[in-house]
């Protein structure tokens, strides 16, 4: 074990030994990142710099790895609101969440594109959702834990990993509890999360946690593991948390959400795609459409008088929807009717479609769209494509989407609510954002998505 001070001497002779050299083109490359790149650092404030990251604790964590990526992004949500309260406390105060990187999801079919290891910052404006959490990239997490002279460099210790699963018996005595326990478990089991995968992280503890409640309950673990430690040693501590979507939003829907969910706007280059496009296919504009958008998150407001570009725009869910949600999913047909009639009756010509739609399925639906103009987000290159990867068109697809006069979504799709909550966001009025696609083209037979509005 390190005392302080010894952390402190040797972690000033390492900052000088590597002064010269810099982290400004930061590769994707994980585990590259560490042996190739050396961070920056100004010798005079080596001190404060290392002493500012006293009793630094991360929390790490990982979701399910079948889950996709909109659901991905709420338990992002959870966990950022329990950071940025557990961070006011004693302890606590230099506490950081650590973004996972991205892997291939089931979802991102394009199989000639490298979609591992991906950070965070390829999809989201990482210095916004900081100015709301204490979180870090995965480079960056790799690049301070440095700081403090890793014993076993460049691997990372995880102190404590703390594999989450559900209780047997959600409803004892016929009620729904907060609780947890640790129980016995076979580490083999649980292989699959990807953060287990990832070489550079050393575990030492593997500890199986029954967990039924919301994120605030991860304060009493962390408090009852920390205990059961040194913590007198202000030597940083690293723990994780695996299969994150068992823990529940502290209070969903409310003001902490929506500020942690505006503070998670997308990353500037896929922003600047969805704007030229937006203006080329609908000549549209944040100024024109009179969306709310100003620099920083902080600046929103209550607002209900966006128009949107003049286009209706349809989420439409195919995939394992079409074949795993039968009852709820519309035909192609059906879709085409329902659009053609709301067109009609908001006096509008143009549909941008966004979907996971087959090539030969938008073909389908084209037939039936007749004196419709629809329009289809698609890379202008290959060099383009890999540049975006399947994630980032997707974004874009729900940027475009969000600006759009008026929204249609498939029913309980993650993807569709995350447009909802961007066009809340940007101040729509509710009747032009909560519609959702009725299975049926009459619309007799019709599941609607709940209604969720913006809270300040
Ligand atoms: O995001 P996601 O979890 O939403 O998964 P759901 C859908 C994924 O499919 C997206 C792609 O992340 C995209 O990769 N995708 C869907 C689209 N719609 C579009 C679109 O309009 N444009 C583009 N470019 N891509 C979950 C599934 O889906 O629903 C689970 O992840 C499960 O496997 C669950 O089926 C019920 O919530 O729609």
């Amino acid at each position: 074990m390190y005392c302080y001070l010894l952390i402190l001497i040797s972690a000033c002779i390492l900052l000088i030994e590597i002064n010269a050299l810099n982290i400004k083109n930061p590769t994707t490359d994980l585990q590259s990142y560490v042996f190739e790149t050396t961070p920056q650092f100004d010798e005079k404030t080596c001190p404060k710099t290392i002493a500012e990251l006293k009793n630094t604790i991360y929390i790490l964590y990982d979701v399910n790895p079948p889950e996709g990526f909109n659901l991905r992004r709420d338990v992002y949500i959870r966990l950022a609101v329990f950071v940025q309260k557990l961070q006011k406390k004693k302890l606590f105060n230099n506490v950081r969440l650590v973004l996972p990187p991205w892997r291939r999801l089931f979802h991102w079919k394009s199989n000639h594109l490298s979609q591992d290891n991906l950070l965070w910052k390829q999809f989201f404006n990482i210095e916004s959702m900081r100015r709301y959490a204490p979180i870090l990239d995965f480079d960056e997490f790799l690049h301070e834990i440095s700081l403090f002279g890793l014993p076993e460099s460049p691997y990372v210790p995880v102190h404590k990993i703390f594999q989450l699963m559900h209780f047997e018996d959600m409803f004892e005595d016929g009620a729904f509890h907060d609780k947890y326990e640790f129980t016995e478990c076979r580490k083999e089991q649980y292989q699959r999360s990807y953060l287990l995968q990832q070489s550079i992280l050393l575990d030492n503890d593997f500890l199986c946690l029954k967990f039924q409640g919301s994120s605030s309950m991860l304060e009493r673990v962390l408090r009852q593991s920390m205990a059961s430690n040194d913590t007198t040693n202000n030597e940083p501590k690293v723990y994780a948390f695996l299969n994150a979507e068992i823990v529940l939003h502290d209070s969903w829907g409310d003001v902490e959400f929506w500020k942690a969910r505006r503070s998670m706007r997308f990353a500037p280059q896929l922003l600047e795609i969805a704007d030229k496009f937006r203006m080329k296919h609908f000549r549209t504009n944040n100024s024109i459409e009179e969306v709310q958008r100003p620099p920083m998150w902080e600046f929103e407001k209550e607002y209900r008088s966006a128009l949107g570009g003049r286009y209706l725009c349809a989420h439409l869910r195919r995939g394992d929807f079409v074949f795993g949600r039968e009852k709820t999913t519309p035909t192609l047909k059906s879709v085409a009717v329902q659009i053609r009639d709301k067109l009609k009756y908001l006096n509008l010509t143009t549909v941008f479609l966004a979907t996971d739609a087959t090539a030969f399925e938008m073909q389908n639906l084209k037939s039936y769209l007749q004196r419709v103009r629809p329009v289809r987000y698609s890379t202008d290159s290959l060099e383009q494509k890999s540049m975006l990867k399947d994630g980032g068109i997707a974004i874009i697809d729900q940027i475009i989407c969000s600006h759009a006069a008026y929204f249609i979504g498939t029913y309980e799709s993650t993807f569709t609510y995350r447009i909802y909550e961007e066009r809340e966001i940007m101040g729509f009025p509710k009747m032009n954002t909560f519609n959702t696609f009725c299975k049926s083209e009459d619309l007799s037979d019709c599941s609607k998505n709940s209604v969720w509005p913006i809270v300040y």
